[in-house]
């Protein structure tokens, strides 16, 4: 049974953020109604072309299960049909720029007047303040986020990282916020403004940062291989390289291959309560009764040195085979995985993690499935719909135009050109 089944969603979002909370929302049952402009549609629709003609695979990764309208909101019919649309349904979701809503007619006073059981759930660069009305892509969101600055090695520039947490992120911390205010509206009755900005969603997720920065008030931040190094810290939270954020010490390290393949690698961690089994594994018996290295505190100015010499272990084993010597050991690694590895990887595929879908332009292709599984209400990913797919279905089996109403709306050209097979 799908967990959200009945929930109505009219989504306005285009590009990453927006969609990949709406993907989210379809994975988990709700009808997701993606609104788009005629004869143009998302604009990551025709960018990053693989297959000419085709939606890119850009669209097609993150516009799963949803049905497509194509409708110009600023058209008079298109208006009417907008109404009706906040009418029926129980969530907008936008990201706009900001203002665009209220240029169209659509702002949070008009919603909550046409359906006061709205929600409206919007993503937006920054939150109210100095960059309110600021657009803001992906990196933007990074930098400003505190991840750029903490992102990188500690003599380098800053740097963004290739997880999409501007994004992606910002989708999934505005989807808890739709899943939350579903949930109290089960309550009070009435729907609210959601808000999730790219750049707080950033800072959350960097918020381990935000505590060293507090922490360098008393002193150096010792776990940091800069530390060991001797490069005394500044006022800021610095770039840590590959250091773990955590209180255990880990690094990436070199594994058997490493000149010819850029990913044999490994991370490993020196977890305290592994030591002893760490020591025995690459060699070194002795590391474990000396005080110079016996403690996690003695280590943490010998840290070039200790992973050193496990590096010189790890560069004698496939980062596979430091994993299954490690794993029994309770020593925590990890093998860095190429795009290539993971999407062969059986398990992921057995797991829905990663899904083979067909398309009718593009034929079969690779997507990443339902991040988060529940047990009685399985995702089941279906392929992204074609430019303006549902127009008819969705103006007569949820909006209830029939007969010459519903020829009337395709006249006005709010929706656009009929499609040939349609118009007889
Ligand atoms: N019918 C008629 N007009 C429509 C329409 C429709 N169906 N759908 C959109 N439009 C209009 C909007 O009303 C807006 O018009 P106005 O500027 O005249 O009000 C216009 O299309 C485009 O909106 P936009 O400014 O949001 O688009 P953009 O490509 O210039 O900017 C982006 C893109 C992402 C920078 C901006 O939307 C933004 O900052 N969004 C918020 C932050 C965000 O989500 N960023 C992440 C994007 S993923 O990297």
């Amino acid at each position: 049974m799908e967990a959200l089944k009945g929930v109505k969603i009219l989504d306005f979002t285009h590009v990453q953020s927006g969609p990949t909370c709406t993907q989210l929302l379809a994975w988990f049952g709700a009808d997701v109604i993606k609104v788009e402009r005629p004869g143009v549609g998302d604009a990551t629709r025709k960018q990053l072309v693989d297959v000419p003609g085709a939606d890119s695979l850009y669209f097609t990764m993150l516009n799963h299960n949803k049905r497509s309208l194509t409708l110009n909101t600023k058209n008079e019919t298109g208006k009417e049909v907008l109404t009706r649309l906040v009418k029926e349904c129980d969530v907008l979701v936008e990201n706009f720029a900001p203002g665009a809503m209220e240029r169209m007619g659509f702002g949070w006073e008009q919603i909550q007047a046409i359906n006061p059981r709205m929600i409206m759930a919007s993503v937006k660069g920054f939150g109210p303040g100095p960059f309110e009305d600021c657009k803001v892509y992906e990196n933007i969101a990074q930098c400003a986020g505190g991840a750029a600055s903490t992102t990188g090695f500690n003599d380098g520039v800053p740097l963004v990282t290739g997880a999409q947490i501007g994004d992606s992120g910002t989708g999934l911390h505005l989807a808890l916020g739709i899943v939350t205010a579903l949930y109290h509206r089960t309550h009070s009755g009435k729907g609210q403004r959601v808000l999730a900005s790219m750049q707080d969603g950033v800072l959350n997720l960097c918020r381990v940062k935000l505590r060293d920065q507090q922490r360098l008030a008393a002193g150096p931040l010792t776990e940091y291989s800069q530390h060991g190094e001797g490069t005394p810290f500044g006022d800021t939270t610095p770039r840590a390289g590959n250091d773990s954020g955590g209180g255990q010490p880990g690094r990436i390290l070199k594994c058997k291959g490493w000149e010819q393949d850029p990913n044999a690698y490994t991370y490993f961690i020196t977890q305290a309560a592994a030591w002893p089994k760490i020591c025995d594994a690459i060699g070194k018996p002795e590391w474990k009764e000396d005080p110079d290295y016996a403690t996690p505190n003695a280590r943490l100015t010998r840290l070039n040195e200790v992973f050193g010499a496990i590096e010189d272990w790890t560069m004698t084993k496939s980062k596979y085979e430091v994993m299954d010597i490690c794993n029994p050991l309770d020593i925590p690694v990890g093998p860095i995985l190429s795009m290539k590895e993971i999407a062969a990887e059986q398990s992921l595929r057995d797991t829905g993690t990663i899904v083979e879908v067909d398309h009718p332009e593009r034929g079969a292709y690779l997507t990443v499935g339902c991040p988060v599984k529940l047990s009685a209400s399985p995702a089941d990913v279906q392929r992204s719909p074609l430019l303006g797919e549902h127009n008819d279905e969705i103006l007569r089996d949820v909006l209830g135009y029939d007969g010459e109403d519903l020829e009337a709306v395709w006249n006005s050209g709010a929706v656009g050109d009929r499609p040939a097979q349609a118009a007889e």
